[in-house]
């Protein structure tokens, strides 16, 4: 066996969505916030992420998180999100796989019926309370950073479908909500490359004709993920497909999705500071989302989001990278 690397990882699933959590092998990364080295390592190692998350070592909805040491002072571990799409500032159901893994691998120190773990993300300080059972996780709630409305009712002009009206939220990465009702879509998962599609020119068009920029941090500008909201959903319980770039559905309920949904929904008045949520996703795996408290973001009103769900550790893994093996990057087909 001949390895010029080797990546140590836990892998674990969140409500049918994979995050594998990198525990060792990468070393610190430069930065002196989270976000700069995220910044830093989509510039100078990103070969890193797509080795990791791209085939044959992932898949093309592949997910992840490296640990690193924190960047704050309050914090217990930093975390960086690395997906096949690039590195997110935030990732909820990520969040809940990493505080899974720290707590039923002993890498903080755990204690019975809750183990408070905080995580120094690029978006921002997310505090999780994992509830913890004879050593076992087995819910993990976070306190999500401080999320908006940032606008609703607008529209984009969209190839095959005319005007779409959508809403567009920020929960630690920007969402589109659109309903599938207006765009005569069915909810089924047979229908999933017609939803995808639609999805994608979505979000293009949201990007291109109504770009988005947070007020606290611009470089965080983009639009890559898409809402598509069932018939039937109301503001208590919704069911979606998660549409996201370049590609590629969320299985699970998608914990800074859910988190834009309820600053979209209170923006609409339809949901109140402590109201819960049940957050549906296309497999049918469920996140409960809740207000706890109002806020400001920049110089837009805001709200503090609290999202609960669960995960599970399905393997422990060395990933290494042969001198020979032609794909040093990975690829995807
Ligand atoms: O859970 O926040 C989330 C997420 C983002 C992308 C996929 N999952």
């Amino acid at each position: 066996m001949r390895s010029s690397v080797v990546y140590h990882a836990v892998d674990s699933h969140t409500e049918g969505m994979p995050t594998r959590v990198i525990t060792g092998g990468v070393g610190v990364l430069p930065g002196d916030t989270m976000f700069e080295r995220r910044q830093r390592f989509l510039a100078e190692r990103d070969d890193l992420r797509t080795l990791l998350m791209y085939e044959p070592r992932g898949h093309a909805s592949m997910s992840g998180a490296i640990l690193q040491p924190p960047t704050r002072p309050d914090a217990d571990y930093g975390v960086l999100y690395i997906e096949v799409s690039g590195c997110l500032p935030m990732c909820g159901h990520g969040t809940m796989g990493v505080a899974t893994v720290l707590v039923e691998t002993g890498m903080v120190e755990v204690t019975e019926p809750e183990t408070v773990i905080r995580l120094d993300t690029p978006a921002g300080l997310v505090t999780t309370r994992v509830r913890v059972e004879d050593g076992r996780a087995v819910s993990v709630t976070l306190d999500n950073v401080p999320s908006y409305s940032h606008a609703l009712d607008q529209v984009v002009q969209v190839p095959g479908f005319g005007q779409v009206r959508y809403d567009i939220a920020y929960g630690g990465n920007f969402y589109a909500f659109v309903r599938l009702e207006e765009l005569g879509l069915p909810f089924e998962r047979a229908e999933k490359q017609r939803l995808l599609d639609a999805g994608l020119a979505i979000m293009e068009a949201v990007n291109e004709q109504n770009p988005v920029a947070h007020p606290e941090n611009p470089q965080i500008d983009v639009c890559h993920h898409v809402y598509l909201e069932a018939p039937g959903s109301t503001a208590q319980h919704s069911r979606h497909a998660m549409a996201i770039h370049p590609g590629w559905f969320d299985r699970s309920p998608c914990g800074t999705g859910t988190s834009a949904r309820l600053a979209q929904l209170h923006a609409r008045g339809e949901l109140e500071v402590g109201a819960e949520l049940v957050n549906e996703s296309f497999i049918g795996s469920r996140f409960t989302g809740r207000i706890t408290g109002p806020t400001t973001v920049g110089d837009r009103t805001g709200i503090l989001p609290q999202v609960t769900g669960r995960a599970w550790i399905t393997g422990t893994a060395q990933y290494m990278l042969d001198p020979t093996d032609p794909f040093p990057a990975g690829f995807l087909l």
